[in-house]
């Protein structure tokens, strides 16, 4: 009942931050993109692996002096991967502990999600992904939290010709030139979320679109990544260069991130050879769930921002930037550009990085050096210890409260026009 939402309220109000002051508002009424990196962690920006770069266009991307870089920044998926993270982006809202938060609650649920607040503000709102509509019930999802359009399959006349298709979808390359034309049409401004998809395990890619060889750890599941991860970097290139001859790239502000890992940590004698360590440990292992989150906009003050945050704080961090006022929304995530950002990152399962302390695996470590250390022996740290593992627990406690319970349909912030899902039909077909 509404009742219910107080005490999460009051959470959430005694962690409210203040903007940055000199980052509010500056991309307001840009256009927006959402990139959606599949599968690619942190470890890939700058990596080098037979002679060359990777990844050079993300790399470069990244070091650019107009893109704000963050280089502690998590994923915090849980089962629900892709549609975690997509629940986070646009939320602020976890995941939940077990399940798709997308599949089990993304039809019937009430949110405050991105693209309706966006809306408000005079935007058009499009989803792109060259995979069937109903995949992690994203066809439902997407309406529920206001898109206006969402371009999957049908909308690819490309998408029949087997050629064109790898994995999970349609190739990467091949979707973003054919989503091009549908991105021109958009009114702007425009929010525009990008699935990629040719990352994702397991990893085949054709031929003729393998340009550097596979790893050689010997685990198969791993080795084909850096090609695929090689090809969604192209991907990426051609789709900057498209950007900018469509005349799309100086009047937008790009965001990109990486949704999960692509490397499971069942691995680790494979992320040992690739990190070139003798052997992984839970803080490594910790330090592996980084996947990137860059912003780019032209005349963006950039940088490498070390803040430690995650996928939840995504959401606070643009309205910052778009300069829309959240206090009053309901979102666990924190801007990562406030003064006062937390620097906590809980994971799904309740092990967390914080600034200070790590958490993975029943061990315990600081954060700035990988040290191990024993709160049962220390007094000082336990006390810390105890205190980012409370803020940990009750975060994830209260996004579940408010997922499960459909808490938002009792809650009217005052500038949000809610959604009418009678307004927003999808072309959609199940092959
Ligand atoms: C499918 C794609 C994959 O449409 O987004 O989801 P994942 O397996 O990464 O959760
Ligand atoms: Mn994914």
């Amino acid at each position: 009942t509404a009742k219910d939402l107080k005490p999460i309220l009051k959470f959430i109000n005694s962690h409210r931050t203040p903007d940055n002051v000199d980052y509010f508002g500056k991309a307001k009424g840009k256009n927006v993109f959402v990139f959606h990196l599949e599968s690619l962690q942190q470890f890939m920006i700058g990596y080098k692996w037979d002679g060359q770069t990777v990844m050079p266009n993300l790399t470069k991307f990244y070091h650019n002096k107009n893109t704000l870089g963050f280089d502690n920044f998590f994923n915090q998926v849980g089962q629900g991967k892709t549609s975690d993270a997509e629940t986070m982006l646009e939320n602020s809202l976890y995941g939940l502990p077990s399940g798709s938060a997308m599949v089990n609650y993304g039809g019937s649920n009430t949110f405050n999600a991105a693209p309706a607040i966006l809306d408000q503000q005079g935007y058009t709102t499009a989803a792109f992904h060259g995979d069937v509509a109903s995949f992690w019930n994203r066809d439902n999802t997407y309406k529920s939290w206001g898109y206006d359009y969402f371009f999957s399959k049908p909308f690819y006349p490309n998408s029949e010709n087997p050629n064109y298709n790898v994995g999970y979808g349609m190739k990467d390359k091949i979707f973003l030139r054919d989503s091009a034309q549908y991105i021109e049409q958009l009114p702007q401004p425009f929010y525009a979320k990008i699935i990629t998809v040719t990352n994702h395990y397991p990893y085949d890619l054709d031929k003729e679109n393998q340009t550097i060889k596979p790893f050689d750890t010997g685990d198969n599941t791993v080795d084909g990544y850096v090609q695929t991860a090689r090809y969604l970097d192209q991907s990426f290139g051609e789709f900057i260069t498209w950007l900018k001859k469509a005349g799309l790239y100086k009047n937008s502000m790009i965001v990109l991130y990486g949704d999960h890992y692509g490397i499971s940590n069942n691995h680790r004698p494979a992320i040992a050879k690739l990190l070139h360590k003798d052997s992984i440990n839970n803080y490594d292992l910790a330090q592996f769930q980084k996947v990137p989150f860059m912003i780019h906009m032209n005349g963006l003050k950039g940088g490498i921002n070390h803040t430690y945050g995650g996928e939840i704080d995504v959401l606070p961090t643009l309205l910052d930037l778009l300069g829309i006022k959240d206090d009053e929304y309901v979102q666990f995530g924190s801007d990562l550009l406030s003064p006062k950002h937390p620097g906590i990152v809980p994971f799904r399962d309740g092990n967390f990085v914080s600034k200070d302390y790590t958490k993975f695996g029943n061990q315990y470590y600081v954060t700035s050096s990988g040290e191990e250390v024993f709160p049962s022996k220390d007094a000082n740290v336990k006390k810390e210890i105890d205190a980012d593992q409370s803020f940990v627990d009750t975060t994830l406690e209260d996004s579940d409260k408010v997922i499960m319970g459909d808490l938002l349909r009792f809650y009217h912030p005052h500038d949000f026009q809610p959604v009418d899902k009678k307004d927003i039909s999808y072309k959609v077909s199940t092959t």
